[in-house]
């Protein structure tokens, strides 16, 4: 591969002087965006083969298109790994993206006007889940759910109101900020009894099902997307799992529904990291992820600061600032934490009174961070590290040298590859 990064430098010095450039800012700063993760070296040389080159529309065994013996393999070898990784009857592991995971469901579920039940992207939803300026918004009818004002944890009675009073086609559960666990079984019970089916999205959870440190969805819902580069930790893609009576549905409402060509490049990367979540130390991993965010959880806390629903279950926490410093916007802590080295993200917390563009809320996450090794003692002094900033005013010197110290760790602990 060292040979492609010269050829790389040789014909296209502007580009490979901005991918050194982020490479180098991935290796200095600690990740904690609790979507992002570091890819194996694996699943990088997968996601950058020759993959690319070939069209391959179809299924494998079924192309529209010649020369495709290999890629039929890869293809075929992704989907084994995928169904053996989840126990899920069927997967179709084209989606480019979660959210085209999602629109697979839809298109072969959904007639446009049908409605749908999910939560609300401002209580920690996603924007395919019925937001009004999304295509799923747009096209389909949806009603949202959230969470309580007192617990900020996910209103079941209210999802059962709801779905007695629209008769929704389709509930949607899964969100990308809800840091308590998500119970599956009880919605599929809500949906049985008002005639809906269940899509769970797990885009942000998929790495703690598949290794039994979250409630599986696959016994209890007709449908299962994820992304498969959160806490699952490979290439920026989707797959979606069913139960095996909506396979041929699945499948063409992805190829010619939605979709034209698969990534064939990606798919191979998403057959390396499904086999890499196969081996014993992606739970130890996943188990680490966990144990990190809860040491997070304890020691902000401990700090002044206030968590939503009070701690977390999985991999995220969601800190309500305003408690901490009353002036302080999400916004504003994003920064002031980018600048030493941390990055996270500005998030809405339930009920927030600011814009999205502002909030009151961060999100924050371990994924990345276990991926590189850190430990609870090393999270401590991250939260040591954050509230120092946090606190700082915006002095250049108390950033600068938490800079230095995250520098510094970072240097201990390089990406793995
Ligand atoms: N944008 C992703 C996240 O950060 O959670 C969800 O797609």
């Amino acid at each position: 591969m060292l040979g492609y990064w010269k050829y790389l430098e040789n014909s296209d010095p502007e580009i490979y002087g901005l991918i050194q450039r982020e490479e180098h800012r991935q290796q200095s700063m600690l990740e904690m965006i609790a979507s992002e993760n570091h890819a194996s070296p694996a699943v990088l040389v997968a996601a950058g083969s020759c993959l690319t080159n070939k069209y391959a529309e179809g299924l494998p065994g079924r192309r529209y298109y010649g020369g495709c013996e290999h890629v039929d393999d890869v293809e075929t070898l992704a989907i084994n790994r995928c169904k053996k990784l989840f126990g899920c009857d069927h997967a179709n592991v084209q989606p480019h993206s979660g959210t085209q995971a999602n629109m697979a469901v839809y298109f072969s579920q959904l007639k446009p006007g049908d409605t749908v039940l999910a939560m609300d992207l401002a209580h920690g939803g996603h924007l395919s889940h019925g937001f009004r300026l999304n295509f799923s918004g747009n096209l389909y009818n949806f009603v949202s759910y959230g969470v309580k004002r007192d617990t900020e944890t996910i209103d079941y009675d209210q999802i059962a109101t709801l779905a007695k009073e629209h008769k929704p086609k389709l509930i949607v559960c899964g969100a990308s900020a809800y840091p308590r666990t998500i119970d599956f079984e009880k919605i599929a019970e809500i949906a049985k009894e008002n005639g809906a089916k269940v899509l769970a999205d797990i885009a942000h959870i998929a790495g703690l099902v598949c290794t039994g440190f979250h409630m599986d969805p696959i016994p209890c819902c007709e449908f299962v997307t994820s992304t498969t580069h959160k806490t699952l930790r490979g290439p920026r893609a989707g797959t979606v799992m069913c139960k095996a009576e909506y396979a041929k549905s699945i499948n063409s409402a992805v190829f010619p529904g939605m979709q034209g060509g698969p990534l064939c490049h990606v798919i191979a990367a998403k057959a390396v990291a499904f086999a890499e979540a196969l081996r014993p130390d992606f739970k130890t991993y996943a188990k680490q992820i966990i144990t990190n965010c809860q040491v997070l959880a304890d020691e902000l806390t401990s700090k002044g600061f206030r968590l939503c629903s009070g701690g977390t279950d999985n991999h995220l926490v969601l800190v309500d600032l305003r408690q901490y410093n009353a002036e302080l916007t999400g916004a504003m802590a994003e920064t002031l934490l980018h600048d030493a080295g941390i990055v996270v993200n500005k998030n809405l917390i339930p009920y927030d009174t600011r814009s999205a563009q502002e909030t009151s809320g961060v999100r924050i996450g371990t994924p990345a961070l276990t991926t590189r090794g850190l430990k609870e003692e090393h999270i401590k002094q991250i939260a040591n590290w954050i509230d120092k900033v946090l606190s700082s005013g915006g002095d250049e010197k108390i950033i600068s040298n938490v800079r230095n110290e995250t520098a510094e760790l970072c240097r201990q602990f390089p990406i793995p590859g």
